[in-house]
């Protein structure tokens, strides 16, 4: 008589560790023609705990090559980092850009 239960039969495979580790994103601030060099340093000292120097030099890159990564986490932490500048540039009324890119 056949097996009403069949899952019975199933041979269950050991599992394997999983060692992946999560995808990482580039919180990347681009480069547009009004918003106010002293307004970048600050969202970027602000929302990625940079020293004035530091945030300086990124928003100076940003400026001069179109682009610049402000930091690098988890997906959940740069897009919450992305949406904190995109909200507080529209608060202040200024069109910074802020996109996040994964890296392979
Ligand atoms: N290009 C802007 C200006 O000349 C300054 C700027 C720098 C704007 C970086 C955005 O992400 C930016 N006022």
């Amino acid at each position: 008589m056949p097996k009403i239960n069949a899952t019975e039969d199933i041979k269950l495979s050991p599992k394997k560790a999983k060692t992946k580790l999560p995808s990482m994103y580039k919180v990347i601030i681009l480069n547009d023609d009004y918003t106010p060099m002293e307004f970048v340093v600050n969202t970027i000292q602000r929302f990625f705990n940079k020293s004035v120097d530091e945030a300086t030099r990124i928003m100076l890159k940003i400026h001069t090559e179109g682009l610049g990564v402000c930091g690098i986490f988890p997906v959940d932490i740069a897009e919450t980092k992305m949406n904190q500048v995109l909200n507080y540039a529209k608060e202040h009324q200024h069109p910074l850009q802020c996109i996040i890119e994964r890296i392979d």
